[in-house]
């Protein structure tokens, strides 16, 4: 019996969906724990790219089991597209995928709610996806959310209109102007829960236990990054869901002492998308060059993804909250090419130096102070084994390893399953 956690250590996008896909293969069961589908989970293989919202990286392996968690919130709308996109695979979803009645439904309203909040938040606007996520999850804990099990109840209609119905007040609370069409934006929603429907919702803390007993492996698989944990990320510029190692226990029902392994998956530079702070963030040819040969536009919203160098404070952190066993390093092939390497290995904070995220970032107050290293001009992409990796990032490895006393087991040098370095 293994439990092991996989997550993101910086903003998102750092590549959690490679990964889990390369790792599938040694466990029984793949367990989405928080999110919605504000995630985009980039698979490739076999010439072919998918991208994942809601449903686990698993679905694509042999004959594991892909569960979405109580902590994960689901719009049946978005379900239903991933569902239709799979259909080309062939894949068996009846006995594959399950979904917890606990889990959370993203409704039309929760969406046009988080537009009408971002319309109104004006500049001081999150950068949300615009999926729902923080109208969902706001009623979830204001305890007064819809989920997945109560489509299973007589009286699931009446709780959809009366939380609509709410939602629309609120809309108009808001005062700004919002185009739509509730009917059809329900109708869409209804006929999406038919089809929601022809999968087995279960009690999956339940089935989590007796697969622990039953000596399965599962891993749990996070989504976003550490950065943009709404207790820990750089609030208010968060999502609303805990994608720290703890959600893994409240997104699941799975108890602190189960879990073994956790993965932390970092690039090799940093990106973010949306608003907010961002300390090593680059505005010259750097980040453009990172944003270009890294590909960086969001998965979900196309967005370009903001990018500069790795800061190590920023990192440091999120692996002593998740109490991160094994680093895997994404994106090396993207800094191919740069002359010299910067890493962040403090900040000059109010005049002072500190190595710690102050309580107060905002990027007036606070400088990053770097670390330069060598670059490399050699092209990663075919390299297959540690050894033949350049010195330069050796080196640029074992430093980060120094200072974040965790060894990094994996680089990855492209985005195929192949170019994976296992060290
Ligand atoms: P929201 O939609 O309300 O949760 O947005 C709040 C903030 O969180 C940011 N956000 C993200 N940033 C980067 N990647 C995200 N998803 C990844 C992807 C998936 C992943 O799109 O590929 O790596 O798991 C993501 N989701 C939310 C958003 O930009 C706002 O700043
Ligand atoms: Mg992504």
């Amino acid at each position: 019996m293994t439990v092991d956690l996989l997550l993101g250590l910086q903003w998102g996008d750092e590549g959690k969906g490679k990964i889990v896909d390369v790792l599938t293969s040694k466990y029984d069961i793949i367990a989405r724990f928080q999110g919605g589908p504000n995630a985009g989970h980039t698979l490739e293989f076999d010439g072919i790219k998918h991208v994942l919202r809601t449903i686990p990286s698993g679905i694509f392996h042999g004959n594991n089991i892909n569960l979405i968690g109580n902590g994960v919130v689901i719009d049946p709308v978005v379900f239903k597209s991933e569902i239709d996109g799979l259909a080309k695979f062939n894949l068996d979803l009846k006995s594959k995928l399950f979904i917890s009645r606990k889990a959370h439904l993203i409704l039309p309203t929760h969406r046009l709610l988080d537009a009408a909040s971002e319309i109104a938040k004006g500049k001081g606007k999150i950068g949300s996806t615009l999926k729902g996520i923080g109208p969902t999850y706001m009623d979830k804990t204001g305890r007064n959310g819809i989920r997945v099990g109560d489509i299973e109840l007589a009286d699931f209609k009446e709780k959809y209109r009366v939380l609509a119905d709410k939602h629309e007040s609120m809309i108009a609370f808001y005062g700004v102007e919002l185009q739509y069409n509730l009917a059809e934006l329900e109708k869409e929603f209804f006929e999406a829960i038919e089809d929601l429907k022809k999968l087995d919702f279960i009690d999956s803390e339940e089935y989590l236990a007796q697969a622990q007993k039953a000596g399965k492996s599962i891993l749990c698989e996070g989504a976003q990054g550490s950065l943009l944990d709404v207790d820990f990320g750089t609030y208010p510029f968060v999502t609303s869901s805990n994608t720290t190692a703890a959600g893994a226990c409240t997104g699941l029902g799975i108890a602190p002492n189960k879990i073994k392994e956790v993965f932390g998956i970092f690039k090799a530079y940093t990106t973010r998308v949306g608003s907010g702070p961002f300390p090593t963030e680059d505005f010259d040819e750097a980040g453009d060059i990172m944003a270009k040969v890294g590909n960086e536009f969001g998965s979900v919203t196309g967005r370009k993804r903001r990018c500069g160098w790795l800061d190590l404070v920023a990192l440091k952190y999120a692996v002593q909250i998740n109490g991160v066993t094994q680093l895997m390093m994404m994106k090396g092939d993207v800094l191919s090419g740069f002359e010299t390497l910067k890493v962040c290995t403090g900040y000059t904070y109010k005049g002072e130096i500190i190595h710690h995220l102050p309580f107060n970032i905002e990027e007036e107050n606070i400088t990053p102070i770097y670390a330069e290293f060598k670059g490399w001009k050699q092209d990663l992409t075919g390299l297959t084994t540690f050894e033949s990796l350049p010195k330069e990032l050796k080196d640029y490895i074992e430093f980060i390893e120094g200072e974040l006393e965790v060894p990094i087991k994996i680089v990855s040098v492209g985005p195929d399953r192949k170019q994976t370095i296992t060290k």
